[in-house]
């Protein structure tokens, strides 16, 4: 089995938050009259100027159609969307860029795969097996495919803390399981799924995985050689690009085999009324014109998150959530939600005798931006028994003082309602 974990590298250099922090317009801008503390990442990041200008000259130098025109614009075109593609390659290390689809983002990623490939190769009385704390959009594409061909889905659980019982996972693999689908890191409780050793479960059963990678990609590391995984999801706006833009990571055997799942321009050969013959992947998963400009945008936030340097900005993020579980768990009242063994990115937390909507709505009033809610993993509160949390999520130009500004609107949503 390959390491899912690269060797240890030498220690990150440290993150010039300050610096970086310049490269994002919005961050400058006030809320309610008070500073932006910008804490709902996980929801989707802000965008650097690099990205908004590789949109831009895109969209002012560039811009024409993919792949259909011999004119120069055109090819500068197809040459940008390309070049966005092979950068997508690289940030997750595909062996080759036909192994990458572009898609409007992680949840079209998991319906392309539902579609695709389910259809193909789930039957009655198959079984889907995915984990209790999915994001809908990795439930709902396979329960629309289970109702379609009479398959079961089968849900892991995950203990108190929220970390899956692998053992239990392992169990469920049965000699009807048809595929695993998994969240790399949890949108709601932030937990690190053992993502490698859960592929090496299912690949010795012979059962393929796809990984859920929308709150990974932002936070982590992404080897899909590594992990073995089969396919891999993600999106382009939590990773500080534009949103209508994502991918699909597929092994290009599995891309092969599967028949495309949208017909129109660009992903056909040829046409006749009688018969129609696909183009190679990927362009056989792409029909119509793409998010040529999202793409470019992508690719420059890729470029971004790159030279601003991963290692560094996972370092930073460690620090930070580190630091924000231990001030958040000291305020009276504030119970954590999420307490795995490996986290990332996500501070989900309830305050005692207040509704999570009212404490997301006071620290609003302070300029303090959380997610509150279900956070579209409604299973997630129902398995811990509570309606829904506040959540702080964290990315590369957050600080240890909007975490103290976090912590003090906290003071302020305890002050009001012991009223
Ligand atoms: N979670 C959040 O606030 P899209 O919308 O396709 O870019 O991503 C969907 C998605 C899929 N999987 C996970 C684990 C996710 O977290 C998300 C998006 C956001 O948590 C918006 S609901």
């Amino acid at each position: 089995m390959k390491a899912a974990v690269r060797p240890r590298r030498p220690a990150a250099p440290a993150l010039d938050v300050a610096a970086l922090r310049r490269e994002f317009p919005i961050l400058s801008r006030k809320v309610h009259g008070k500073p932006l503390v910008y804490l709902d990442n996980a929801a989707t990041t802000q965008k650097p100027r690099a990205v908004l200008e590789a949109v831009t000259r895109f969209s002012e130098e560039e811009n024409a159609n993919v792949q259909r025109a011999v004119h120069l614009l055109s090819q500068r075109a197809t040459d940008a969307h390309e070049g966005a593609r092979e950068k997508v390659r690289r940030f997750v290390n595909a062996r080759e860029a036909r192994e990458i689809v572009f898609t409007r983002g992680t949840t079209e990623a998991v319906n392309l795969v539902a579609q695709a490939w389910g259809r193909r190769h789930v039957g009655p009385g198959d079984e889907v097996l995915i984990t209790a704390m999915e994001h809908h959009s990795n439930i709902v594409p396979w329960q629309m495919l289970r109702d379609e061909k009479g398959a079961r889905l089968v849900v892991a659980p995950m203990d108190d803390a929220g970390d899956l019982v692998l053992p239990e996972l392992e169990r469920l693999l049965s000699p009807r399981t048809r595929i695993v689908a998994v969240a790399h890191v949890s949108n709601a409780l932030g937990t690190v799924n053992r993502v490698a050793e859960i592929v090496r479960l299912a690949h010795a059963r012979g059962v393929p995985v796809l990984v859920d990678g929308a709150q990974a990609a932002p936070h982590l590391r992404v080897d899909v050689q590594a992990l073995d995984c089969d396919f891999y999801a993600f999106s382009g706006h939590k990773v500080y690009g534009p949103t209508g833009i994502g991918a699909l990571y597929g092994k290009a055997a599995l891309l092969e085999e599967m028949p495309p799942w949208q017909g129109g321009g660009d992903m056909i050969l040829s046409v006749t009324f009688e018969k129609t013959h696909y183009n190679e992947v990927p362009h056989k998963f792409e029909a119509g014109t793409p998010n040529i400009a999202g793409a470019v945008g992508l690719g420059a936030a890729l470029d971004w998150l790159g030279s601003a340097g991963r290692d560094a900005i996972e370092a930073h993020e460690r620090d930070l959530l580190a630091y924000a579980t231990d001030r958040a768990s000291a305020v009276p009242g504030v119970r954590i939600v999420g307490t795995a063994r490996e986290k990332a990115g996500v501070l989900s937390f309830t305050v005692e005798g207040v509704h999570p909507h009212d404490v997301g709505t006071v620290l609003d009033r302070e300029g303090i931006a959380v997610r509150t809610g279900h956070h579209c993993a409604q299973p997630v509160m129902e398995r811990l028994g509570i309606p829904a949390t506040a959540r702080a999520s964290f990315a590369a130009y957050n600080t240890r003082d909007e975490v103290d500004a976090l912590v003090a609107g906290l003071g302020r949503v305890r002050e009001i309602f012991r009223r």
